[in-house]
């Protein structure tokens, strides 16, 4: 019998993927974890029935999540970040030889099965300049003063624990838990489909960083294949290039990094409209 996976994005439209071989599944203290193996995307990653990564095109979402604000800042040696247990954005970080990571999890039940499932990811958690909490993200950066450069926040969508990340009172920690000159950088769901959340998280992050800039992605197995992340900093814009790319990556490069700032005119009037 055909087994398909499915996550629905709206009422009416998901995405679906044969499940080649069911790999894994545990009901953590915090979530529902699956891995199982499709064969044109690889093994994939689902909490609670939704898609955090696939083999296929993971790299997408890791690099952009992670370089933007690594090359554009000029110093960067501390860096936080929250969530991202499976080590995809602990990976690219590490491209950026002279940085040192926090990272803080939640739920340590996903950096086990990720370890033991995702070698080509989680390795990086082995390095030595990685060091790993797993803990709350919020009560972990609360903590924090003035000590990173850049803060990365790899979350889920803002459904149960992970709500709190989307918070303007997370968003304040983040601020004071960064140097003078630090950077925040977000995941910040899909322009077509979260244009509520998107606009939430414009509303309270602009009320405490003096520049704020969403930035779009293509990432095929997220709804709506068009994703969103958000730039946030006391001091460099966006497009200051500070750093060489002097690391190997697939998917970002500095005309990639240019252009995905440039956005069209739907995704200008979620910040524009009221
Ligand atoms: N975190 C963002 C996943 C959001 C996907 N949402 C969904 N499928 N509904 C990914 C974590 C990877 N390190």
């Amino acid at each position: 019998m055909e087994n398909w996976f499915t996550e629905l994005h709206t009422k009416d439209t998901g995405i679906s993927i044969k499940v080649a071989k069911p790999i894994y599944t545990k009901f953590s203290k915090y979530q529902r974890i699956d891995i199982f193996q499709n064969k044109t995307l690889g093994r994939i990653l689902t909490l609670d029935g939704l898609i955090q990564l696939t083999e296929s095109d993971e790299f997408i979402y890791h690099e952009m999540l992670v370089h933007p604000s690594l090359v554009v800042h000029p110093t960067c040696e501390e860096v936080l970040v929250v969530g991202g247990g499976d080590g995809g954005t602990a990976r690219e970080a590490l491209k950026h030889n002279q940085c040192r990571i926090d990272l803080v999890e939640i739920d340590e039940a996903v950096i086990k099965a990720c370890i033991k499932f995702f070698p080509t990811l989680s390795l990086s958690l082995s390095d030595e300049r990685v060091k790993l909490f797993t803990e709350d993200g919020t009560k972990f950066t609360k903590k924090k003063k003035s000590k990173y450069d850049v803060i990365i926040v790899d979350s889920t969508d803002p459904i149960g624990f992970a709500k709190e990340l989307f918070r303007a009172q997370f968003y304040k920690s983040c601020y004071s838990a960064l140097k003078e000159n630090g950077i925040l950088v977000a995941q910040s769901e899909s322009p077509i489909l979260h244009r509520g959340i998107m606009k939430g998280m414009y509303k309270n992050l602009s009320a405490i960083f003096p520049t704020v800039q969403f930035y779009l992605v293509p990432i095929p197995t997220y709804p709506s294949g068009l994703w969103s992340f958000v730039f946030c900093s006391k001091k460099y814009q966006p497009l200051e290039f500070a750093r060489e790319v002097n690391f190997t990556t697939k998917y970002y490069n500095l005309e990639i990094h240019k252009a995905s700032f440039a956005l069209p005119n739907f995704v200008k009037d979620i910040f524009n409209s009221d």
